[in-house]
C-alpha cells in the first residue's frame, strides 16, 4: 500500500508577508462569527457546496481566493489569503483507500516519510509542522487481519529531528518505534503480522513524544476483519489534534512551539485534520441525502479527549474504541475518544443542509475546532421544516 500524494517533499517558500492584511476580518469578529456558525444557523449552504469540487486533488489557492467573495464561511475561515505560496498540510478526509475485497491474507507495504514542513496554521499564521508524508493526519492505511505488513519509514533529508513510527496495530516492542528511529536522510524497515482487527492510531514516538504528536505526527490504520466491514456509500477520515504555540491563539505571522504549554496541556489551537479551517473551508465533507456515511474518527492529541458530535445528526451505529469485532451501539449522540484512541460512526442524513462536526467541549470551537458536512438533496419537510405561527411549513431559503 504505497502512499504517494504528490506533495511529500514540497517545502515551499514562505511569502514575505508576515504582517498580513486583516482582510476586513478582525479576530473578534472571526471568533463571534465562528461561534454563531457553529452553534446557530446550520441550514444549508448550497452555494458553498457547489463551489467545492474536490476530486481527490486539492483545489488551487487561486480558486479558493475566488470563492472567498461568495461564501460567508470562507470569510471567517479563509484558507490562506496572505500566504498564497505556502504549503498546506491538511489531509483530505475523503482520502480513504477502498475496502479490501480479497479474502486471503497478503503481504502489503506501508511507506511513510517524516517531513517537517512550514505551512499555514490559520488564515494569518504559519507553523513548522512535523508530518507523515506531508499531511496531517498522515495517510490512512487499510489492511486485513492476517496480513504481513512491511513498514518503511524514511526521514526526509531536510528534517531537523529524528522520527519514528509506533503503530497501535502492531504486536511487538514499541509498536515498531524502536526499530524505525531514523535520523534525517535515513530509512529503516520492519515487518509485522496484523493479528487483531480494529481501527488503530499510529504516531511518532521520539521523545518528547507529546511534542512530535502535537506537531502533527499521527494517523490511523484500519485492520479489516476477515469478512470486511459493512459496505457504506461514503467513508471519511477525521482526526483531532492540539497545537501548543508560544503566541496566543489568533496571532499573525510565524508561530513557535511552546514546550511549557505542552506539558501543562494548555493548547492554543485545537484542529481537525491539521489546521484551522481544514474541514470547513479546505476539505468540507460532502454527501447526498439518503447515503450512508462512515467516519473513521481518531484523536492524535496528544492530550485532549474528544467528545465527537455531529450537530443535527444522530449516529445510527458506533463502534466504540475502534473495535470492529464487537457489536455496534445504536442511536448515539456523541462518542468519547481519548488520545491515541479511535471510534467509527455511521449515519444517514435524511435532510439536506450543513452539519457541523465538533468536539462538544465547545470552547475548542473557539480555538479552531470545527468541520462541515454538506448534504445535498431534496428538502424533506416530513422530517424537518421551519413552520409559521399557524403551523404551516416555511419553504427553505433558496440561494
Ligand atoms: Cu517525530
Amino acid at each position: 500500500m504505497s502512499q504517494q500524494d504528490g506533495r511529500s517533499s514540497s517545502n515551499l517558500p514562505m511569502s514575505e508577508a508576515s504582517e498580513p492584511d486583516q482582510a476586513g476580518v478582525s479576530r473578534r469578529s472571526l471568533l463571534m462569527g465562528s461561534a454563531g456558525l457553529t452553534l446557530g444557523g446550520v441550514l444549508g449552504a448550497p452555494a458553498a457546496f457547489a463551489q467545492h469540487t474536490h476530486g481527490g486533488a486539492a483545489p488551487t489557492l487561486h480558486s479558493q481566493e475566488a470563492e472567498a467573495s461568495a461564501s460567508l464561511s470562507n470569510r471567517l475561515y479563509s484558507v490562506n489569503p496572505v500566504h498564497p505560496n505556502m504549503a498546506d498540510i491538511a489531509e483530505n478526509p475523503a482520502n480513504v483507500p477502498p475496502p479490501i475485497t480479497r479474502r486471503e491474507p497478503a503481504t502489503v507495504r506501508i511507506e511513510l516519510e517524516a517531513i517537517e514542513i512550514e505551512a499555514h496554521l490559520d488564515y494569518n499564521s504559519v507553523y513548522r509542522f512535523w508530518t507523515f508524508n506531508g499531511t496531517i493526519p498522515g495517510p490512512f492505511q487499510r489492511i486485513r487481519v492476517g496480513d504481513t505488513v512491511e513498514v518503511t519509514l524514511k526521514n526526509n533529508e531536510e528534517s531537523w529531528y529524528p522520527h519514528n513510527v509506533d503503530l497501535h496495530a502492531v504486536t511487538g516492542p514499541g509498536g515498531g518505534a524502536e526499530v524505525t528511529t531514523v535520523a534525517p536522510g535515513e530509512t529503516k524497515r520492519f515487518r509485522f503480522r496484523a493479528l487483531n482487527p480494529g481501527l488503530y492510531t499510529y504516531h511518532c514516538a521520539v521523545p518528547p513524544v507529546a511534542l512530535h504528536i502535537a506537531n502533527g505526527m499521527y494517523g490511523m490504520i484500519l485492520v479489516e476483519p476477515e469478512e470486511g466491514l459493512t459496505p457504506v456509500d461514503r467513508e471519511f477520515y477525521v482526526m483531532q489534534g492540539e497545537i501548543y504555540t508560544e503566541e496566543p491563539f489568533g496571532t499573525a505571522g510565524t508561530l513557535t512551539e511552546s514546550y511549557d504549554k505542552l506539558v501543562e496541556e494548555r493548547a492554543e489551537y485545537v484542529v481537525f485534520n491539521g489546521h484551522v479551517g481544514a474541514l470547513t473551508e479546505h476539505y468540507p465533507l460532502q454527501a447526498r441525502v439518503g447515503e450512508t456515511i462512515r467516519i473513521f474518527f481518531g484523536v492524535g492529541g496528544p492530550n485532549y479527549t474528544s467528545s465527537f458530535h455531529v450537530i443535527g445528526e444522530i449516529f445510527d451505529r458506533v463502534y466504540l474504541e475502534g473495535s470492529v469485532s464487537s457489536p455496534p451501539l445504536e442511536n448515539v449522540q456523541m462518542i468519547k475518544v481519548g488520545p491515541g484512541g479511535s471510534g467509527i460512526v455511521e449515519f444517514t442524513c435524511e435532510v439536506p443542509g450543513r452539519y457541523v462536526l465538533v468536539d462538544h467541549a465547545l470552547s475548542r470551537a473557539e480555538r479552531g475546532l470545527a468541520g462541515y458536512l454538506f448534504v445535498e438533496g431534496e428538502p424533506n419537510p416530513e422530517i424537518f421544516t421551519a413552520i409559521d405561527a399557524d403551523g404551516n411549513p416555511i419553504a427553505p431559503i433558496e440561494d
